[in-house]
């Protein structure tokens, strides 16, 4: 597939906490930490956008057990778990995009409380490309987003890893993307062309 300067490539949450040892680990996210740096670089190189989200919590995060929501403790602003995994290159330039930062508010969706819309408008990106964690929330919910703006949304199907709070999350979540008109694509087709 060939990358132009309109497209954007949106990596979502490749953090240590998402990744073996954190604390909400997931299968495989150290391995789709890899699978993207390649896949940064040659957006970069085509004139593309590049954008990482951050997963960015305060300690009294209403997400957290300990505040009454429904996970452990993770990615807290300045800890060594919300750090981007060492695995993931970023290019010079990538932009970050931090997330429920609101202590009173979840938000799965990069889009969510966050200026990444005005930026892919005012930078005429035309095609999205999302890779990174977790498939069943901040994957699947910035897809949905993605479409409800109208941006081409793209999903870089051997890039991300669910969460699979039940078994059969993440290939659901893959069904909700394509039910909204995301396309399904690989790193390897965006690294063919
Ligand atoms: C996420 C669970 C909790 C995500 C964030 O970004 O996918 N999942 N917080
Ligand atoms: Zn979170």
């Amino acid at each position: 597939m060939k990358l132009k300067d309109t497209d954007a490539l949106i990596l979502l949450d490749v953090q240590n906490d998402f990744c073996p040892g954190g604390s909400l680990a997931v299968q495989g996210g150290d391995q789709v930490a890899a699978k993207l740096s390649d896949t940064a670089a040659r957006f970069k190189a085509r004139g593309g956008r590049v954008y990482a989200t951050l997963d960015w919590h305060p300690q009294n995060h209403v997400s957290f057990k300990t505040n009454g929501g429904p996970w452990p403790p993770h990615c807290v602003q300045g800890d060594k778990g919300a750090q981007i995994h060492s695995a993931l290159r970023l290019p010079i330039g990538t932009s970050i995009i931090r997330k429920g930062t609101n202590p009173q508010e979840d938000a799965y969706s990069g889009f969510q409380g966050t200026t990444l819309e005005d930026q892919l408008r005012r930078l005429d990106v035309k095609r999205v490309f999302l890779g990174g964690l977790a498939t069943d929330y901040c994957v699947l919910n910035t897809a949905l987003d993605a479409r409800t703006f109208h941006f081409d949304t793209y999903l870089l199907t051997d890039a991300i890893a669910a969460v699979e709070a039940n078994p059969g999350d993440g290939e659901a979540a893959i069904k909700k993307m394509k039910d909204v008109g995301t396309t399904l694509t690989t790193c390897e087709e965006v690294l063919s062309a």
